[in-house]
């Protein structure tokens, strides 16, 4: 049977469709393993199923001679050295479909608990700061009808326009590699350039994937090109921001206010300086975090692994090409 290192508890759902098949090692700590180890674990493995927080690398690979999947337990794959793994002809699966909903809920949450300050007023009202009913009191944004500006129209960016098109009756500017039909037929959305997306959009969502063209995509110059009322929302990769350039704009009012999914790093340090910003709202990474979203990217993140150790073609493969090598 081949061996299999998954590097966290993942739902049951995944693990016992892989063990029906496999001899399976499961990281038994809450907290990932370090790198010696997972280089250690895969040694004498066929598969690897790893998380965002797990560095797949090519001294990984030069640790795992049998090695021939990884499956990536999340559509994001940033933690995965692919040429590496296509060079050695090792198949890197992904879960993308599967989180596209949950993910899209968390970035209109934390959109609108951003524009109207809900993170904020909740902690005033609980710290018994709640003196009187204030006319001019925790004052947020609308939403009815403003200019949403989708950074990267992909599944996700897709699922979100679509909720706050189709309630709040917004208008959709997005950047991508060029125009999405199905998203300028359906949502009546305009193709645009980062700079004209920053200019016109009472919400800027970020959807793009993290790689060296985006690494950064934020700073200082970007968050000056948005309007004083933006509210700026980031449910994709932490350092696709310059975090103490956003720090700045929301100290400084040069945006309105954030709500980030993801930060740089994560965790986020208790003492970082985003923290103590009253209108900068942080989760903790949350976004699939719901147990049908997780278990049916334990399915996916299955299928992929099973299919890699019987050296078939993965069902969701971000490297096709590594099958030739
Ligand atoms: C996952 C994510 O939960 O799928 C992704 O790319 O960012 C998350 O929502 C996480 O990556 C699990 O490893």
């Amino acid at each position: 049977r081949p061996k299999v290192f998954v590097a966290r508890r993942i739902p049951d759902e995944g693990l016992n469709a892989i063990a029906a098949a496999c001899d399976i090692d499961v990281w038994p700590g809450q907290l990932p393993p370090p790198p010696d180890e997972l280089r250690a674990r895969v040694a004498d493995c066929d598969g690897l199923v790893s998380l965002l927080t797990d560095r797949v690398d090519a001294a990984l690979l030069a640790a795992a001679p049998r090695l021939k999947v990884v499956s990536n337990f999340a559509v994001g794959f940033n933690n995965v050295d692919v040429p590496a793994c296509t060079a050695r002809g090792v198949p890197v699966g992904n879960t993308p479909g599967a989180l596209t909903d949950a993910t899209a809920d968390i970035a209109v949450t934390l959109l609108l608990a951003a524009a109207r300050r809900i993170s904020e007023s909740a902690g005033d009202a609980r710290a018994g700061r709640w003196l009187t009913w204030e006319p001019l009191g925790w004052l947020g944004q609308d939403l009815a009808g403003r200019t949403l500006g989708i950074v990267g129209m992909g599944r996700i960016g897709f699922a979100t326009a679509k909720r706050l098109h189709g309630g709040w009756g917004m208008k959709v500017l997005y950047t991508a590699r060029g125009p999405k039909a199905d998203a300028d037929r359906e949502l009546g959305a305009t193709h645009v350039d980062l700079d004209e997306l920053l200019a016109r959009s009472d919400y800027v969502s970020v959807h793009a994937d993290l790689n060296p063209t985006t690494k950064g995509l934020f700073g200082a110059a970007q968050f000056a090109k948005m309007k004083r009322t933006a509210v700026f929302v980031n449910t994709s990769r932490g350092p696709l921001v310059d975090q103490a350039a956003l720090a700045q704009a929301l100290r400084s009012g040069t945006v309105f206010a954030a709500g980030l999914d993801v930060t740089d790093p994560e965790p986020l340090p208790p003492d970082h300086e985003l923290y103590g910003l009253p209108n900068c709202l942080i989760v903790p990474h949350i976004a699939s975090a719901t147990i049908d979203t997780r278990n049916a990217m334990a399915r996916l993140c299955a299928n992929n692994l099973l299919a890699g150790v019987r050296g078939e073609p993965l069902p969701n493969c971000v490297n096709p090409e590594a099958r030739k090598q």
